[in-house]
């Protein structure tokens, strides 16, 4: 307790033992530091309650760098793969060649520090594509691989492998090893790479964003990998859709029509159904119908 320290000074101070917050407590300790007697006595009071400021601002910009965004804020679409893989493993690169974003791409670690959302039109569909921020940073965010149906494993060199696999083991989403800047490579270390993970029965794809090499590859199994069905509608006497419903397999066209508006099956009256599981085109089918990929269906409403 420094002598002759003002009323004001004390209220401070009562103040400050009372912050719960790292905020309140800087707020009080700048005003202790400016209510403090200034003489030879107080010196080193004062350089205590600047050393424990420096402290405190110290934690509050650890504070606001660890409020890392969290995936909340993305609304998943039918669906979602996720990009993870080490810093600089080309992340962002393939982000731009395959989706309509353009993000910062450079040789420097760590340049994605929030998740970025992009969209893939592959076949008519929407594939909802996401770079998480580096692995092996403080941005990357634990909570994306919890709801994505896809994590493609972004490596340049199998012995990353098995340590990414084991930190995303406890997520079930299926999994594509991307081997990236296969412009680097030559072809003979190329063939043993495809060979390695063959043998170990892995999803992979190598690709470049420099050469394309692999590129279309790596949409096509994206998109099978998915699983999905794709069924298009159509009005009486109209088009079909231009944009099919993604579906699980197996989907019937109860299911179709509840995707398209909740309740909207109890106002069907007549179905009809084209392509992969009609008998012949324009066969008439019931709600429970199990629907194929591609197939074109009709509803008269009652
Ligand atoms: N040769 C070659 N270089 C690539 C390729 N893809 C990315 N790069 C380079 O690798 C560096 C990192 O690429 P990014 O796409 O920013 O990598 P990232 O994984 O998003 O990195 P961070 O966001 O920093 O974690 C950049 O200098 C890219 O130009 C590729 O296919 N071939
Ligand atoms: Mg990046």
């Amino acid at each position: 307790m420094p002598i002759n320290a003002s009323p004001h000074y004390l209220k401070a101070e009562a103040e400050y033992l009372q912050a719960k917050t790292t905020e309140q407590k800087i707020a009080c300790l700048k005003r202790m530091l400016a209510l403090a007697p200034k003489h030879k006595g107080s010196e080193n009071l004062l350089k205590q309650l600047k050393t424990r400021l420096a402290k405190l601002k110290y934690a509050k910009e650890k504070e606001s760098k660890s409020k890392k965004p969290s995936n909340r804020g993305i609304k998943k679409q039918d669906m979602q793969a996720v990009l993870i893989g080490k810093t600089n493993s080309g992340k962002s690169s393939i982000l731009k060649t395959l989706t309509n974003l353009s993000p910062e791409i450079a040789d420097y670690n760590f340049t994605t520090k929030n998740p970025l959302v992009g969209t893939l039109k592959y076949n008519e569909t929407n594939i909802q594509l996401i770079e998480n921020p580096a692995i092996d940073s403080p941005y990357y965010d634990k909570g994306i691989p919890h709801t994505a149906d896809i994590i493609l494993i972004t490596l340049t060199s199998l012995q990353e492998l098995s340590e990414l696999e084991q930190e995303l083991s406890q997520h079930p989403a299926k999994k594509i090893i991307v081997f990236t800047k296969s412009d680097l490579l030559s072809e003979k270390l190329k063939r043993k790479i495809s060979e390695t993970l063959k043998s170990k029965k892995k999803n992979f794809v190598l690709i470049s964003t420099k050469t394309f090499e692999g590129i279309n590859e790596l949409k096509e199994i994206l998109f099978q990998n998915f699983g999905k069905i794709r069924v298009y509608t159509k009005e009486p006497g109209k088009e079909k859709s231009p944009r099919p419903v993604i579906l699980e397999p197996k989907s019937t066209v109860k299911d179709v029509a509840e995707k398209i508006l909740k309740g909207f099956s109890k106002n069907i009256k007549e179905t009809k159904i084209w392509g992969p599981s009609s008998k012949f085109p324009g066969q008439k089918v019931g709600l429970s119908h199990k629907l194929k990929d591609l197939d074109i269906i009709e509803f008269k409403t009652k």
